[in-house]
């Protein structure tokens, strides 16, 4: 699915830098700044049009959810019911907490304006005046900035009563939260701007029906809305003249762990690690690549043999994985995998919200037998256990934070049930602590 002309391209050509093109500049995140490099001009050509021709161009850009689960943007917005009576509402999710995910944080950071910008994009089409941004509430620097970003734009008159003239009346306000992974997915989301402490909902009805104050709601990634400026204001051409068929476009991958260059590399869709790494300088010098995940822990690992498959939810998908958030953690031969997903595993354990049996229950028992086999105590029989608890969780849970927790378990007993053999024939970690680095 990797577009041809991408094929051969050397690295430095496969940059794209539209969200992240002036991180470097002085103030970045200034209104000033932001006008300089075409801001706001995507929502003067989208104020232009009307609203349902705006869900349309987006929709026909191709562009979809940067979150994790690559649902369509447009489709999306052209669920909200219009001439219902309701209000509606959008909610944009900066609840950004998956292990490796570190890509709306960032771009938040450095550029909010180009998040503002794409929320009055998307409240004018699906018609709401009144947008939320939930944002994981440990980055305060993140949050000071946001608001502060929020204050310019309504002394601009982007944002308030009657936007830029055109009748739209929009209200922007920006939410801390409190710090629980559960809040990153959608429905818990909104228990929790509502006040009620955060757990998924039944989905059917979607928040497109009934979500905050049960009224029809568009829940968006950052960087999907983020996206949407540059698509209105270069056109839905440009976009598509990115990536592959059915996942067209730019976008950041993350790239951590043992690579020589980490940081936020945005870039056409369906490009591959080999390209990514070719960019940042490859793994660390003397060292090759074991393991990786293409978006974050939830997402099953690959291996150096998945190098080529190019990154998008087609390529990924068929390769046996999820693009999930494009959070590329590369891990090289001192990593004991062991303990990588031990970690992980403790991670769901711990953020599990335990609503539902098969998470709540699942993730303690898969933490303890993960713990007796990093330590040298567990025996051959645990891994078939391993498999079965993961199995019984896989599908069965709640919601998709289950799923995620079963996935590493999985993919690492395909790809390296040796080294669980190892753990246990050997009566302990094979690997020297003090040399690896996965779990400083
Ligand atoms: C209306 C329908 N709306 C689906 C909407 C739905 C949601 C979106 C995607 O999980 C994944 C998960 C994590 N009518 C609809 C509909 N929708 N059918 O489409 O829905 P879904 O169920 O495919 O996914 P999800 O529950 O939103 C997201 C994976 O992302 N993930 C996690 C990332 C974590 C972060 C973070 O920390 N920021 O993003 C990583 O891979 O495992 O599979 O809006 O309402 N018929």
């Amino acid at each position: 699915t990797l577009a041809p002309e991408l094929k051969d391209t050397g690295p430095e050509k496969l940059l794209a830098p539209v969200l992240s093109a002036f991180w470097d500049e002085d103030k970045s995140w200034t209104l000033d700044v932001y006008k300089r490099h075409e801001g706001y001009e995507g929502l003067h050509k989208a104020l232009a049009m009307s609203p349902d021709d705006v869900i349309a161009y987006v929709k026909e850009s191709g562009l979809r959810g940067r979150g994790g689960a690559g649902f369509p943007t447009g489709m999306k917005w052209q669920f909200i019911p219009q001439g219902d009576g309701k209000p509606h509402y959008l909610v944009v999710n900066a609840d950004e907490s998956e292990p490796g995910t570190c890509k709306d944080i960032p771009l938040l950071f450095a550029n909010p304006h180009s998040l503002i910008e794409g929320i009055v994009i998307a409240c004018y089409a699906i018609r709401s005046s009144h947008a939320f941004i939930y944002l994981r509430g440990e980055v305060v620097p993140v949050l000071r900035r946001l608001h502060e970003a929020v204050r310019e734009a309504y002394a601009a008159g982007l944002l308030g009563e009657n936007v830029l003239g055109s009748g739209l009346d929009l209200e922007l306000t920006v939410h801390a939260g409190a710090g629980a992974y559960i809040c990153g997915e959608e429905t818990a989301l909104l228990d929790s701007l509502e006040g009620r402490r955060g757990q998924p909902r039944l989905r059917p009805p979607f928040p497109a029906v009934a979500g905050l104050y049960a009224c029809p709601t568009v829940v968006n990634n950052v960087e999907s809305i983020a996206s949407v400026p540059a698509i209105m204001n270069r056109g839905k051409e440009w976009f598509r003249s990115m990536g592959s068929e059915k996942s067209p476009g730019f976008t950041l991958y993350s790239l951590s762990g043992h690579v020589a260059r980490p940081g936020q590399y945005e870039a056409p869709m369906g490009i591959t690690l080999r390209q990514l790494l070719d960019m940042s300088g490859g793994m660390r010098p003397g060292h090759r690549l074991k393991f990786w995940t293409p978006g974050g822990s939830s997402t099953p690992m690959f291996t150096d043999e998945h190098l080529d498959v190019p990154l998008d939810y087609e390529g990924v998908g068929a390769a046996g994985s999820m693009l999930g958030t494009k959070a590329l953690q590369c891990f090289d031969e001192t990593t004991c995998v062991v303990r990588a997903v031990t970690r992980w595993t403790e991670f769901y354990a711990h953020e599990s919200c335990g609503k539902c049996t098969p998470c709540r229950e699942g993730t303690y028992w898969l933490v303890q037998l993960m713990r007796d086999i990093e330590a040298g105590k567990g025996r051959m029989s645990d891994l078939d256990k391993l498999n079965d608890i993961a199995d019984n969780i896989n599908g069965k849970a709640f919601c998709a934070l289950g799923d995620g927790a079963a996935s590493p378990i999985f993919s690492s007993l395909k790809y390296f049930r040796e080294e669980y053999e190892q753990h246990i024939t050997g009566r302990g970690c094979p690997f020297d602590p003090a040399r690896s680095t996965a779990w400083a």
